[in-house]
């Protein structure tokens, strides 16, 4: 049937077998064991903010506190803990970001290659910095200065602001939630949650919703465009995914995590004749870089370099017992890993000071000296291959997909048939006439993780099947991007599994029905998308026919990824329901509430198939409001 169909794309079966059978304890185990998870948590309700507490509201029976030691309601308590994951969802994006500007100053001053300078120039334009007659290095200065500055800055707000349309900017204007300074709306967080401080949640939300923004139009946005800028704006091409990658006769090193700057100088790194030679000598036959989770997704969409696997599979990475060097930086990487590498003779390398994990190797990765960092780890890679034993087990799981859809490059493939209808090109003309003309019913975005509350990938697979049947284009960031392209959906076949509106879009495009947007960072692409969109209609975000959905979330990343698109006016279906429902005024506030203020919701729909179908809904109640 269907659902098994889907566990065996994943290639998680055999390998959990192997598992089993080698004794590694894995997410799956350690999720059982925590059966029953904890209500008071679960439900939002527990409260450890001063050393009053630990205090807890008890729901399930009218005995027991209904307030904390200070007096904080259900509402206080749950809102607290919503916006203080939301904070730090917003610190993790936003830190990356800030990292890539600061990666950018060094490439500058430095004089290292910058990749995009078409990109660095309309960059700099934006941002009022004087263009003409300053090198390239001046310019990347510049704008990365000016990058850093958004941080921090006393005054004014967020220079990416400029590019919403006038209405959201004026919604966010009348609830004051505009993002002034990255760090300083992260902060206001944190102090406004802080024991006996903000206790109105709807008040607490509205701090959190300013964090969040913070991170879409900011910090999540700063990291996709410089990193565009350092290493390459993608471009559609092909590459391969799942652990079937990786090779039993190489040095396999699978680089996971989130910032792209240690991933793509391991690149460079891997492709030295020097490392290259060093492990033929030891054996192999060349040096296999994969990557996993979102750095996976950043070096597929700039380098082709294949895509190993998603959240739950960095364990199971391991215990194949072919990779050399799992090497990881920030973000989504188990603290199991060590415990699991121990068992093979995988080296775990942990590379920022920000992620240290004990039983791991540190190597500290320095942006300044980059390259001489990259070359350090290969070599502890290759050197680590004769420490290999047979017992490995590399699963056929592999399948090739189509990828690189920046921005820019859906614009280019839409260029592709305004041509062919004389139309001005560079716009995104075609896709809105498409929509009009209910060819395509609008666009929905899959985003997110993997989460033991759901069989791996089985919701992001189902929804977005659902979803391009029923002629809504699909894209994806993160894990989501994972999970469809190892079920196939970026491969030219997956037309087949469209309606007929879709197929004949695809077609004509040349795209796939599923368009893989990046990392979760580039989630950024998708509200600057958006925005094009909305401005080419001279419309609000709000009033488009799309939707988002986050099936299989688990990070607090997530819950800031979804606070901005509810703020940015956007339908937002969660798979896995947020610890808020202890809190019946706050559930009512984030699911129906804030829509009568920002335009957009949270809904909570588990069942794949009914959030396909809400979607579906949603959209033709935009397209009702639109008349088309
Ligand atoms: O930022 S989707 S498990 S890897 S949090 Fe993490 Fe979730 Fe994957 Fe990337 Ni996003
Ligand atoms: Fe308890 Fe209030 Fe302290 Fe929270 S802040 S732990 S509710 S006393």
């Amino acid at each position: 049937d269907e659902l098994s169909y889907v566990k065996d794309e994943t290639a998680i079966p055999s390998l959990l077998k192997k598992a089993k059978d080698d004794k590694i304890e894995t997410v799956w185990d350690r999720a059982l064991a925590m059966q029953p998870q904890c209500g008071f948590g679960e439900m939002g309700v527990c409260c450890t903010n001063c050393s009053m507490g630990p205090c807890r509201i008890v729901k399930i029976s009218p005995d027991g506190p209904k307030k904390g030691i200070c007096g904080a309601t259900e509402d206080t308590i749950a809102s607290r803990n919503f916006a203080r994951s939301v904070a730090a969802g917003s610190a993790a994006h936003s830190d990356h970001g800030r990292d890539i500007a600061e990666a950018l100053h060094y490439a500058a001053e430095q004089k290292r290659p910058i990749k995009d300078e078409k990109k660095l120039r309309a960059l700099a334009e934006e941002w009022g910095i004087q263009t003409e007659g300053r090198s390239v290095e001046d310019l990347a200065s510049k704008v990365a200065e000016k990058a850093l500055n958004e941080f921090g800055k006393p005054f004014g707000h967020l220079q990416f602001v400029e590019r919403a349309p006038q209405k959201r900017k004026e919604i966010w204007e009348s609830m004051d939630v505009t993002p002034r300074a990255i760090d300083r709306d992260i902060v206001e967080v944190l102090h406004s949650t802080h024991m006996g401080c903000d206790a109105d949640y709807r008040n607490i939300i509205t701090a959190a919703v300013r964090a969040a923004l913070s991170d879409g139009w900011g910090g999540s946005m700063i990291g996709t465009e410089l990193s565009d800028i350092l290493f390459g704006t993608p471009v559609p091409h092909e590459v391969e995914a799942n652990l079937g990658v990786l090779k039993k006769d190489c040095v396999n090193i699978v680089v996971h995590g989130h910032e792209p700057t240690l991933s793509e100088a391991l690149v460079l790194a891997v492709n030295d004749p020097d490392l290259i030679e060093a492990a033929k000598q030891e054996g192999a036959q060349g040096i296999n870089l994969v990557g996993m989770c979102c750095t996976g997704n950043e070096v597929a969409m700039r380098h082709g370099i294949p895509m190993a696997g998603n959240f739950f599979q960095q364990e199971l990475a391991v215990v194949t017992g072919v990779v050399e060097a799992m090497v990881v930086d920030v973000q989504c990487i188990m603290p199991s890993l060590p415990q699991v590498a121990k068992c093979y003779h995988t080296k775990l390398i942990t590379t920022s000071r920000k992620a240290k994990i004990p039983g791991a190797v540190h190597m500290e990765f320095d942006e300044k000296n980059s390259v001489e960092c990259a070359r350090k780890i290969v070599l502890e890679a290759v050197m680590n291959f004769k420490n290999r034993t047979d017992n490995v087990l590399v699963p056929e799981e592999k399948v090739t997909g189509r990828i690189g859809y920046s921005v820019e490059s859906i614009i280019r493939a839409l260029d592709g048939i305004t041509n062919t209808f004389a139309h001005q090109s560079g716009t995104v003309k075609p896709l809105v006439d498409a929509v009009k003309s209910g060819v395509l019913r609008g666009v929905a975005a899959i985003v997110g993780c993997n989460n033991h509350r759901v069989p791996a990938d089985q919701s992001h697979v189902l929804l977005a099947k659902e979803l391009i049947k029923n002629d809504v284009l699909v894209v994806t960031t993160g894990c989501g991007a994972h999970a469809c392209i190892k079920a196939g959906l970026m491969s030219e076949d997956a037309v087949k599994l469209c309606g007929k509106g879709l197929a004949t879009c695809c077609e004509l495009l040349k795209v796939p029905p599923v368009l893989h947007m990046g990392s979760c960072v580039d989630i950024s692409r998708i509200l600057q998308l958006l925005a094009i969109i909305s401005k080419y209609m001279n419309v609000d975000i709000k009033d488009l026919p799309v939707a988002a959905a986050a099936p299989e979330w688990m990070s607090e990343k997530a819950l800031s990824i979804g606070t901005y698109a509810v703020a940015s006016g956007i339908y937002v279906v969660l798979g896995v329901t947020p610890q808020i429902t202890g809190s019946e005024n706050l559930t009512k506030y984030l699911t129906s509430d804030m829509e009568n203020i920002y335009g957009g919701r949270f809904e909570i729909e588990s069942d794949p198939i009914k959030a396909a179908h809400k979607i579906l809904d949603h959209i033709e109640v935009k397209r009702k409001q639109l008349d088309i």
